[in-house]
């Protein structure tokens, strides 16, 4: 296990929080002995026509921005196809995960379905097994939520020690996009489930097919057939043209492309296979299924990707938070490795499920910092640290990792990832 072993940052120097701060914030004051030629200038772009509205059907990111893409880590895996790569979060802001940023996760590639093809149907124990078209679906009435799906192997690559330098890498596998979809409680009723049906198996129409096993009990509460996601239609990606949405549990009961619905009386996995997340805790014993996501938070500027570059005096300090169980009311962050908390502002929208956004605004002495992010769920629960979460499941779990993340700034305002104890 890596742990830092630089300077500590000392409890005094972090009392000042943004009520404290007295200095001006980030502007040249104008004076006639030196102009900016930014703004006394003709630039460039003032002196010619742009681009029409002809131009860009759809539209792209600036291409000043082009470095916010989701980016992979090829040694994870063998092969792009069965891999996953990363939401560049450390470059959001807000709550909101643009739909090109998602990040994805697939065990067979993507597969290409055009909408007319595709069909939804939904057999087992229920009194009539009925297909769906797109069109059948567009028939329901439908609902409109945001949700954050993160992948139960999020910050999986950190239970051994702090290991990924950004939290795109050690925190990138979740999204969180608003839904518009039918919900599943609907179609089952269309569908009469019996008094023996207990659970659902979902199936993607890919070449993984993934064939996930769900508790009735959550089908009928609030999981969705969704087909758009941030208002357009699902990317290809995400499951186009149909996904499922299971609020607040681990990305990989979402199927994507999902094309069948069974209802059984057990689990599947009982059935036919594993279960392929499953959590070994400490004494050898693997927990089967662990569904809901725990309340979890990151700092996502300042961090190793995105540096402090404008020297010291205030600071905005900003993250994201979650919690499968509910909303986040709050969030506390650390500027000395956990001496001292301060109750971080909340902004934005609070959706239960969904990402919440943060800040600290601070007046930063250029001194290091060893920054951290706690957050407190609806139900109470707080985020805990790496090494509780160890003394409970152990060194040797990958999944459900919803541990303190600390980075640790020097004086040149580069962040590092890091763990302390
Ligand atoms: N059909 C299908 N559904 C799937 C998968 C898949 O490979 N095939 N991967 C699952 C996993 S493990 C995760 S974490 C999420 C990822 O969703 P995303 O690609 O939209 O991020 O989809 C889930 N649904
Ligand atoms: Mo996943």
């Amino acid at each position: 296990m890596q742990h830092y072993k630089g300077p500590k940052p000392s409890r005094r120097r972090f009392l000042s929080g943004a009520a404290a701060m007295g200095a001006a914030f980030g502007a040249t004051r104008v004076t006639a002995q030196s102009p900016d030629p930014l703004i006394v200038n003709t630039q460039p772009w003032q002196q010619d026509l742009g681009a029409g509205v002809d131009a860009a059907p759809y539209g792209l990111p600036s291409p000043f921005e082009s470095d916010v893409i989701r980016r992979n880590v090829p040694w994870l895996t063998a092969d792009p196809v069965s891999s996953v790569n990363f939401t560049p979060l450390h470059a959001l802001d807000g709550i909101i995960t643009p739909n090109g940023l998602c990040f994805e996760r697939h065990h067979g590639g993507v597969a290409v379905i055009e909408p007319g093809d595709h069909r939804l149907m939904i057999n087992g124990l229920v009194e009539k097994e009925l297909v769906f078209t797109m069109e059948d679906l567009m028939r329901f009435p439908r609902e409109n939520h945001v949700y954050f799906l993160e992948c139960a192997a999020n910050s999986g690559m950190e239970w051994a020690g702090a290991q990924l330098n950004g939290c795109q890498f050690t925190h990138g596998m979740i999204h969180n996009v608003q839904y518009t979809g039918v919900p599943l409680r609907l179609l089952l009723e269309e569908a009469g489930v019996k008094t023996s049906g207990k659970w659902i198996m979902v199936e993607g129409a890919d070449a993984a097919g993934m064939n996930r096993s769900i508790p009735m009990e959550k089908a009928l509460d609030d999981c969705l057939i969704a087909f758009k996601m941030n208002g357009e239609a699902l990317r290809p990606e995400q499951g186009y043209p149909l996904r499922l949405v299971v609020p607040g549990w681990e990305g990989n009961m979402w199927i994507k492309w999902i094309r069948r619905i069974e209802v059984g009386d057990k689990p599947w996995h009982a059935r036919e296979e594993t279960s392929k997340y499953t959590d070994l805790l400490a004494n050898g014993v693997a927990r089967r299924f662990t569904w809901e996501m725990d309340a979890k938070s990151v700092i996502t500027s300042p961090s190793p990707q995105v540096p402090i570059t404008h020297g010291k005096g205030p600071l905005v300090i900003t993250g994201v938070a979650w919690s499968g169980r509910g909303t986040i009311p709050r969030v506390d962050v650390t500027t000395d490795g956990g001496i001292t908390w301060q109750k971080a502002r909340m902004s934005g929208p609070s959706f239960d499920k969904s990402m919440h956004r943060f800040y600290l605004e601070i007046d930063w002495d250029g001194a290091p910092m060893l920054l951290q992010s706690r957050a407190h769920d609806s139900t109470g629960y707080v985020q805990p640290t790496k090494d509780a979460l160890r003394k409970i499941r152990g060194e040797n779990s990958i999944y459900h990792n919803n541990g303190i993340q600390t980075w640790a700034i020097d004086a040149e305002g580069r962040a590092e990832n890091v763990e302390i104890s």
